[in-house]
């Protein structure tokens, strides 16, 4: 039998658990990742900080291909990022992180029976580790846009002290001429590769009680963003649903 290596068997399994595609890079690859603060939204941390000792990042791609994908519920007591004292409890639930977390879990666990250290990870810069794990580019949407599935997808990592053979970071521009991300956007979010957070409706929808939220984005998102339940809603996804690259009927 044929005796195949870590990396090797750890790919195959996201695979199996239903990841798209999978890339490793290294610690000293990821050094001059936007680590800090994103405006309000969250505070992201670096490899290290998640997990002193890593030595490789796995980053998992799962293919989102139904707007359902972006469904968050949310607790009753929820107004928003910067709101609250660490006292106060609200839960959160975004659809595809909980199905993310789940099948990221067989891949820590495989690695721990290994004896490899591992955890996973959703507070690392996900979309600019992804492009150093050669998974795609950074679309003037500032989404990963993968060859596959476009920007129709979530990502997750799995950090671990494990030394895995690294990927080549992807190289190649996949938008071209193409803005109907920018021009998509109602509420005029988008520049090519930059974002005004506050106009963005997914912010104004996550952030109910914020006050640097303009009226007419406020008005739009409560006209446009989908309400399945009152606690609920689906999260604005034009500018994934538009972008052309990797479409097969998906979203
Ligand atoms: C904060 C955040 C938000 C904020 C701010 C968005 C933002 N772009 O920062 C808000 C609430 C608005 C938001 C909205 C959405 N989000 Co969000 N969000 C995040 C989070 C937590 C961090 C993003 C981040 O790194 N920001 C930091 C800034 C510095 O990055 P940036 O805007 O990309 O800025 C870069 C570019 O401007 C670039 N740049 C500047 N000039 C140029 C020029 C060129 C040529 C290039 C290539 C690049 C470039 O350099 C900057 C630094 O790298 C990640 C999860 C994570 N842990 O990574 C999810 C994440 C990015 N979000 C995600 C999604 C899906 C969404 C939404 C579609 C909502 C939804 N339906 O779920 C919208 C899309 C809005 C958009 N177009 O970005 C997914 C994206 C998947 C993908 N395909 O990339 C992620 C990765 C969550 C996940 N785990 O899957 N989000």
């Amino acid at each position: 039998m044929k005796m195949t290596s870590l990396t090797e068997n750890l790919k195959q399994l996201a695979q199996e658990v239903g990841f798209a595609s999978v890339g490793i890079s290294k610690p000293e690859m990821l050094e001059d990742l936007p680590y800090g603060p994103v405006g309000k939204v969250t505070t992201l941390k670096s490899p290290v900080q998640e997990l002193p000792g890593v030595k490789s990042i796995i980053l998992l791609v799962f293919h989102t291909w139904d707007k359902i994908f972006s469904l968050s519920v949310d607790s009753p007591e929820w107004r928003g990022y910067g709101l609250h004292s660490p006292e106060e409890k609200f839960e959160s639930y975004y659809l595809p992180y909980e199905i993310m977390k789940n099948k990221a879990w067989e891949i820590v666990d495989f690695l721990r029976r290994e004896g490899y250290e591992s955890k996973y990870s959703l507070r690392i810069p996900l979309k600019t580790t992804a492009i150093n794990c050669g998974l795609g580019c950074q679309g003037k949407s500032t989404l990963l846009i993968t060859p596959g599935h476009g920007p129709r997808v979530n990502l997750i990592s799995v950090l671990t002290t494990a030394e895995l053979e690294i990927d080549a970071p992807f190289a190649a521009n996949l938008c071209g001429n193409c803005n109907l991300c920018v021009t998509a956007c109602p509420t005029k979010a988008l520049d090519p590769y930059s974002i005004t957070i506050e106009k963005c409706m997914t912010y104004s929808a996550e952030s109910p009680c914020s006050s640097d939220v303009s009226p007419h984005v406020r008005e739009m998102e409560k006209k446009l963003v989908l309400r399945p339940s009152k606690n609920s809603y689906i999260e604005c996804a034009r500018c994934m649903e538009v972008c052309p690259i990797g479409k097969k009927g998906d979203s």
